[in-house]
């Protein structure tokens, strides 16, 4: 599905903000509770103030999924098997917030990278959340 010039990119951007891995899922998550605030209500034993430790080591674990995505971009089924078998049998999650996650992603990679979120770099990134977000949203049938 994705290009090789895309999967190319994803894995350059990928390393170029490796040093902020830390940082980028609690924010995301952060402006996913703030813009959307119903996400919420999946989290109702989590501190979900700002500056939340619970917010902040979370992100840690997205972030270190979408790491295990992006080294397998070939076989995202496989590699997210188990992550998409938890949200959808476990947690329930509507396959709707994947998407809304997504974006909150993207407008945290693009404050990191600045200029260097090209066009190119946004269209291989919506590219490849879309396909995280769909083999999360693939046990739910
Ligand atoms: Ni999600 C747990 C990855 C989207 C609600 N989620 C996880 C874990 C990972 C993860 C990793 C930890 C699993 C474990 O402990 O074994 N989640 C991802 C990824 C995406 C995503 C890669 C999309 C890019 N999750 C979402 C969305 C919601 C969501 C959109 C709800 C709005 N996830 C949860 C909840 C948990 C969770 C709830 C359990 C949290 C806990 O620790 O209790």
């Amino acid at each position: 599905m994705l290009t090789a010039e895309e999967q190319s990119l994803i894995q350059k951007v990928w390393e170029k903000i490796a040093c902020h891995k830390d940082e980028i899922g609690g924010e995301s998550l952060l402006r996913l509770f703030i813009s959307y605030p119903p996400t919420k209500t999946y989290f109702p034993h989590f501190d979900l103030s700002c500056g939340s430790q619970q917010i902040h080591n979370h992100g840690k674990k997205v972030v270190a999924a979408l790491t295990t995505a992006v080294k397998n971009l070939d076989n995202l089924s496989q590699a997210l098997s188990e992550l998409s078998s938890l949200h959808a049998y476990n947690l329930r999650v509507d396959p709707v917030n994947f998407k809304l996650l997504s974006q909150c992603i993207q407008v945290v990679l693009a404050l990191y990278l600045g200029k260097e979120y090209t066009p190119e770099v946004h269209a291989a990134f919506d590219k490849f959340l879309s396909a995280v977000a769909a083999v999360l949203s693939e046990k739910y049938r």
